[in-house]
């Protein structure tokens, strides 16, 4: 398969890396790492090493059979914009936050697949990335039920060795991931610490109001989300990521922009009662932006 990864950050060089190893894979991405990946290849460090060769530039290509979308929320709409010059048969979004799909879906004509992915990944330096953590990918049709583009797009990433379900529920767990985002991400970034420092700290009590405020959100959506179900999600990603810190918390650190408007500031836009929690969050993050713009 003809894979075009937009958004060779962290996660979007992993995932492209390991497709790699059985498809033609481009990279679109930013300088200096796009010349590493050229003159040397991309180096996977880490839970598994390997050094694989994809092509990497900073344009988008003519075609692809799939683009994979993994470019933070904030920038969907404009690579939205490059991708509808690009015939496609599918697109993938494998990104953090609500609301990727549709902006992708006003303007391409191609299936627009919606994805979650809960690999580690770490871009080290130009040309390197960190596999930090063994996750799953799940995909499937963004609105729900069977599709064969799905199905096929499911097999390509199997057949790369990328664990990967094929999911008919995708608007349930994109609101669970919504959930877990919303749990962790603003609080460890906030707090700067790791995942694992939730767990049993002061701190926990904030992540499961804000998961349970964004599973009351889902259900006014229409979303079979109880209260439990989403803490415990928040209480199990804490635990399977405990060393790794958030990819808020990297923004933060990084000095860059981040996806708060997305993830806390989506949930406190949709809810049509008060989720002070959310608020909260999202005010505090966005101070940080706005104050790192100055
Ligand atoms: O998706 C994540 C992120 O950091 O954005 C979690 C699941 C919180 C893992 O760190």
């Amino acid at each position: 398969m003809d894979i075009v990864v937009v958004g060779a950050g962290s996660l979007g060089s992993l995932v492209g890396g390991l497709l790699a190893r059985e498809h033609d894979v481009t990279l679109v991405g930013r300088e200096p790492h796009v010349s590493q990946v050229t003159e040397r290849g991309l180096s996977v460090v880490g839970a598994e090493e390997f050094r694989v060769h994809p092509n990497a530039q900073t344009a988008m290509p003519e075609r692809a059979d799939l683009a994979l979308v993994t470019v933070k929320a904030y920038d969907t709409a404009t690579v939205a914009a490059d991708l509808a010059d690009c015939t496609l048969d599918a697109c993938l979004s494998l990104q953090n936050g609500m609301g990727n799909e549709s902006q992708l879906a006003a303007v391409l004509d191609c299936s627009v697949l919606a994805g979650t992915c809960s690999y580690g990944a770490r871009l080290r330096e130009p040309g390197t990335v960190a596999f930090t953590g063994r996750g799953e990918v799940v995909l499937g049709e963004r609105n729900g039920g069977q599709s064969a583009v799905a199905d096929s797009v499911g097999a390509a990433f199997r057949a790369a060795g990328i664990e990967t379900t094929v999911a008919a529920d995708m608007p349930t767990r994109l609101w669970e991931k919504l959930a877990v985002n919303a749990g962790i991400n603003a609080v460890t970034a906030l707090a700067r610490v790791e995942n694992g420092a939730l767990a049993d700290s002061p701190a926990d009590a904030i992540a499961a109001d804000a998961a349970r405020e964004t599973a009351a959100v889902a259900r006014e959506q229409g979303i079979d989300l109880p209260d439990e179900r989403a803490v415990s999600l928040v209480e199990r990603v804490v635990d399977d990521t405990a060393a790794n810190h958030s990819s808020m918390y990297q923004d933060i650190s990084a000095g860059q922009q981040t996806e708060i408007d997305a993830i806390n500031g989506y949930v406190a836009e949709t809810a049509t009662e008060r989720v002070p929690v959310n608020e909260t969050l999202a005010g505090l993050v966005r101070t940080w932006e706005r104050h790192r713009e100055r």
